[in-house]
């Protein structure tokens, strides 16, 4: 197969498009109305990048949803069943936005600027015109729109060395999810220690998408002593890692009890939380699903996918694979399961996969690594 993406203004480009075509992108995938590089033609190369050394990534599509004025933090408390009351300005937590059946929307980290300003860094859902009719629905004075920030994740062991080198000693200061405001040769960014990989980094939050190249240039440039090259969120390492994927790890009625996201609940949110009933209910009725990891009786490494696999336990389906990897650190094809908790840890299941061929696995807790 070889197809194109046709281009038309709904899908829009990121301020780092330019240069990643420079540094020879490959390929796309849509998310957020965007297209997200997945690939630089190497993977095997990305991969050893993102685990041994410095690996940076066009992550634009990880849209900022602002939320600005006096009731910012009376309208984000009401979209998460996180209680924020110890947030704060200057810290980024990872939350769940759930609808009115306590069903999974989007999976952001939100980051609080100051107590009437705040970000939500989106996965892949339009958070924006949900908080929009949040608040027009409960006549909250705040403003919500998407502002001109892009980010670029500097991901790796070696992370700490080329920011260090970029960016200096406050930049290294910060802790997990923490982020500050910082300026590069004029160029003006948010600088945060988190990123969707377990092999820790950064992320320069762009705010002035006129500066891409620029910004994208002088990562390159302080990266290099450090073999630093383009990649993407790897879908390896964020399989051995047990990173969420919203949309392709979840469906319309997932919630966040069933993909391990019970940490960032509180049952004792106010009542007024979107989804906070259902949550409530859902946990005394009992949790049909959870999310487990397989390992796969299957040699042939397996490549990217575009459909969830059936998984079958002693002839009757109790649910899916949601993603499936060749894990170069195990020498093994693993993936992430969808199943119902009448089967758990060390069971092992039947599995067909999208192509029709079937095999076997078995069930693991997660993370691999
Ligand atoms: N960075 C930014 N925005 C994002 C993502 C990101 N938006 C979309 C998507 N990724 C959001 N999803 C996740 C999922 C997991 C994590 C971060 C964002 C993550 N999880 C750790 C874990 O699950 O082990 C730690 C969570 C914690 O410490 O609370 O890091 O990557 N800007």
């Amino acid at each position: 197969m070889a197809f194109s993406i046709s281009p038309s203004p709904r899908v829009r480009r990121s301020p780092f498009f330019e240069a990643t075509v420079a540094d020879g992108v490959v390929s796309f995938t849509p998310y957020n109305h965007m297209l997200m590089p997945t690939s630089y033609g190497d993977p095997q190369a990305e991969y050893d990048r993102l685990i041994n050394h410095v690996s940076m990534w066009d992550v634009s599509v990880e849209r900022q949803v602002e939320i600005k004025g006096p009731d910012a933090g009376k309208l984000v408390q009401i979209l998460t069943p996180r209680k924020l009351e110890k947030l704060q300005p200057g810290k980024g937590w990872y939350v769940a936005l759930c609808d009115h059946r306590g069903v999974l929307l989007n999976d952001p980290i939100l980051l609080m600027l100051d107590s009437n300003r705040y970000w939500l860094s989106i996965a892949d859902s339009d958070v924006l015109f949900w908080a929009r009719a949040v608040a027009g629905e409960r006549k909250l004075d705040v403003e919500i729109f998407e502002p001109d920030v892009s980010p670029l994740a500097i991901q790796g062991p070696k992370a700490d060395d080329v920011v260090g080198a970029l960016l200096g000693e406050e930049a290294l200061q910060l802790k997990h999810f923490g982020f500050r405001g910082m300026n590069l040769q004029g160029i003006p960014l948010m600088v945060a220690r988190s990123g969707w990989s377990k092999q820790g980094g950064f992320e320069l939050y762009l705010m002035d998408g006129s500066q891409g190249s620029h910004l994208w240039e002088l990562v390159k440039e302080a990266g290099q002593p450090f073999g630093i090259g383009p990649g993407n969120p790897n879908p390896s390492e964020r399989v051995e890692s047990g990173l969420l994927s919203w949309g392709g790890d979840t469906d319309d009625q997932t919630n966040p009890f069933e993909v391990r996201m019970e940490r960032y609940i509180d049952l004792d949110a106010p009542d007024d939380v979107i989804g906070i009933d259902a949550l409530r209910r859902i946990q005394q009725q009992g949790v049909k699903r959870h999310q487990l990891g397989v390992l796969f009786d299957y040699d042939e490494k397996f490549g990217l996918y575009d459909r969830t696999s059936t998984v079958n336990y002693k002839g009757d389906e109790v649910g899916a694979i949601t993603a499936h990897a060749w894990s170069p650190r195990l020498q093994q094809n693993i993936g992430l399961a969808l199943v119902s908790r009448t089967v758990g840890a060390g069971d092992s299941v039947d599995i067909i996969l999208p192509d029709g061929i079937k095999t076997s696995g078995k069930l693991c807790d997660l993370p691999f690594i």
